[in-house]
């Protein structure tokens, strides 16, 4: 791969040297910054006849404590779903799954000099993210996209990392909120007293909830990020596939169920400013529920799918506790764009959560 020097005279030196550790054979006209993620630093690679082009991420590795457990996951679970893709019989670009590019040395990541971990996707062209839901019907095609997400990787061959380990234990989360609170950075707790009552009062159904998942529900490989805006649609708004698989791993599907009905049914951003805009789409939630059910009734017990009506609920709290205890932290976790951005994402999650307990009647 030969990287153009005139259009790339202004690329890091980090980023290109990244670059030219993997396989891509192509030239490299443009590499800029993309994509809503809060999490990693992500860049898309445009190669001189886009095909393809590539997905560029610094991972963050002090997020994800172990990236060759993380990278193994996600070649196990890409090749997996690959293997079962193509084994459906005429199957069409609908169903996708994402693709790694290794390195010249044959890894699926390189880690520079200064400890920092890279990796790079195959672009998905044509496809198109939301971060709101456009219509409805979308609920469908997302909640049948989980499904059989789920359903693909039920009979995985071999283990899962716990990339990040306890991620949806609500015990843990309380514990990590309660030390950011008693720490006090720059003394945020005295302007957050109304959402630290909303969510305390909420602690011990969370608690208990998630006690009957460990007793009735089955361990299963999840996603666990099941945000919109990872999942790719094409123009026709049909899911192509679901991404960000740094957090596939052993959990209930109940994490997966409630995290995306979280931003599906929400009627505007997850960072909104104006909470009155805040509300629980009822018909969204119907379609996506139909669409999940019409996939995972087949292979989830009685007691499992019991257990569904609460998990939006659980998603929407626990995030909105993990981005106030980001606050208090000072913004050490997730990416923000203004000072207030953390305590605006979890006001937001918990004027959802509200709007849900009175829809579902909790
Ligand atoms: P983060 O963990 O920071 O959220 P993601 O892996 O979700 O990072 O990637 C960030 C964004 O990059 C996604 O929301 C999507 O828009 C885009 N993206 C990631 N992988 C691909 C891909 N293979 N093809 C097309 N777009 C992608
Ligand atoms: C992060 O990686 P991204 O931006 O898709 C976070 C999720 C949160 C989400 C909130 C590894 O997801 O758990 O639900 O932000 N991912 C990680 O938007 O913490
Ligand atoms: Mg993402």
């Amino acid at each position: 791969m030969k990287i153009r020097e005139k259009k790339t005279r202004m690329m890091d030196q980090d980023v290109q040297n990244a670059i030219n550790q993997f396989r891509i054979t192509d030239d490299v006209i443009s590499v800029h910054l993309f994509g809503e993620g809060h999490i990693h630093d992500t860049y898309l690679v445009e190669t001189k006849d886009h095909n393809p082009d590539y997905i560029l991420q610094k991972i963050n590795h002090h997020i994800f404590r172990d990236i060759p457990g993380m990278m193994g996951n996600i070649e196990l679970v890409t090749g997996h779903l690959r293997n079962k893709i193509q084994s459906i019989p005429d199957h069409d670009h609908k169903n996708e799954s994402v693709t790694l590019v290794h390195t010249f040395s044959g890894k699926s990541f390189y880690q520079d000099r200064d400890g920092n971990f890279w990796r790079i996707y195959v672009f998905i062209p044509d496809a198109v993210t939301y971060q709101v839901i456009p219509e409805p019907l979308l609920g469908y095609e997302a909640g049948k996209a989980i499904g059989e997400f789920q359903l693909m990787l039920a009979d995985l061959s071999g283990p899962l990392v716990e990339t990040i380990p306890d991620f949806h234990n609500i015990d843990l989360r309380i514990s990590q909120y309660l030390q950011a609170k008693t720490f006090n950075f720059n003394g945020r707790v005295r302007d957050v007293q109304r959402e630290i009552i909303f969510a305390e009062n909420r602690f011990s159904n969370m608690q208990s909830y998630f006690k009957t998942l460990q007793q009735s529900a089955v361990v299963r490989a999840t996603h666990n990020d099941t945000k919109l805006n990872n999942i790719l649609f094409d123009r026709q708004n049909r899911a192509i596939c679901l991404i960000d698989l740094d957090t596939v791993m052993p959990g209930y599907v109940h994490f997966d169920y409630g995290d995306a009905l979280r931003t599906m049914a929400n009627t505007t951003l997850e960072d909104e400013s104006d909470l009155t805009k805040v509300k629980f789409n009822l018909q969204v939630y119907n379609e996506f529920t139909r669409g999940y059910l019409k996939v995972a009734s087949d292979f989830l017990s009685p007691e499992e799918i019991a257990l569904l009506p609460f998990a939006p609920i659980y998603l929407t709290s626990i995030i909105g506790l993990r981005f106030l205890t980001d606050y208090l932290n000072g913004d050490i976790y997730y990416r923000i764009h203004h000072p207030e951005h953390n305590l605006q994402r979890a006001r937001v999650q918990f004027k959802l959560v509200n709007e849900m307990e009175r829809s579902l009647n909790f």
